[in-house]
């Protein structure tokens, strides 16, 4: 059991402690690739790798236990030719009460384990016209529209600098390997907002018209961790739903399941194609 270091006092520290632990646990010195699995992701873990350990997040230290039906709370570690693959089962978000570092403690995690690659996956309501459910789109920017940020408080310059360049944050290098995998895959903006509720009409309408194709409650925080740490990050968006409004139809967390679960396999065979590329 790692030496609990609380991610919101020392990111750094509880980056490192986690890093250690899972090293120990799996008796993997250093993994290459993480992929965050969101709700309709889980699939994908299996079709990544063979095997090698699967460790449940609470032993590692700095992990909260995630309360949301559709996600898991291990970290497996596989083994493809020679890379090493860190598959998070699930993830914790901002609607569920976390901090903002706690969010990004894995994505922190994996750094220090050696990850300079972050494939970021989350199911997400669909904007723009023409979208439809079972669609993945490869996330090509975001709107912070959470009002917060793994970043704000006291820097420590060992987890990256003060200030962070987010031009490319959504790796154009990725999203070409991505496009290469699958021509038929679309590009589109994440707006990030903090939940748990839905949008109104009238914030789809605002989404709409900052620019945003997606509307999420996850991966911008962990995106941010990412960059400033200096990983690469893709992410990927399975539209689950029309943005409310839209579709005519009124939102429920079974539905995005169902949704997720029947294009489980497509999600699973995109991801490790693209991932095989990286
Ligand atoms: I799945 O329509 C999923 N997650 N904010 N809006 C927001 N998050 C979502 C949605 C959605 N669908």
């Amino acid at each position: 059991m790692a030496q609990a270091v609380d991610p919101i006092l020392d990111p750094f520290g509880a980056a490192e402690a986690s890093a250690a632990a899972l090293a120990e646990a799996t008796g993997v010195e250093r993994h290459d690739l993480a992929i965050v699995l969101g709700s309709g992701w889980q699939g994908a873990a299996d079709r990544m790798g063979a095997l090698v350990a699967e460790v449940p997040l609470a032993d590692l230290g700095g992990f909260p236990a995630s309360s949301v039906e559709g996600h898991g709370s291990t970290v497996r570690s596989l083994r493809d030719g020679s890379r090493r693959v860190l598959a998070f089962t699930g993830r914790v978000h901002l609607y569920e009460g976390h901090h903002p570092r706690v969010v990004a403690h894995a994505v922190r995690t994996a750094v220090r384990a050696g990850c300079r690659t972050v494939v970021l996956t989350n199911a997400a309501g669909g904007l723009r016209a023409g979208m439809h459910v079972g669609q993945p789109v490869l996330v090509a920017d975001h709107v912070n529209f959470t009002g917060q940020s793994p970043l704000v408080g006291g820097n420590d310059e060992r987890l990256g600098p003060r200030f962070v360049d987010m031009t490319t944050a959504y790796s154009p290098r990725l999203r070409a390997l991505a496009r290469a995998a699958d021509p038929t895959l679309e590009e589109g903006v994440y707006c990030g907002f903090l939940g748990p509720t839905y949008e109104t009409p009238a914030e789809v309408e605002a989404a709409r018209a900052l620019g945003a194709d997606l509307v999420g409650m996850s991966t911008v925080m962990e995106t941010i961790a990412a960059v400033h740490a200096g990983a690469e990050v893709l992410a990927v968006s399975l539209v689950t739903n029309l943005a409310a409004g839209i579709g005519g139809d009124v939102l429920a967390h079974d539905d995005v399941l169902a949704a997720a679960a029947a294009s489980a396999d497509h999600m699973g065979a995109l991801i490790a194609d693209v991932v095989g590329r990286i």
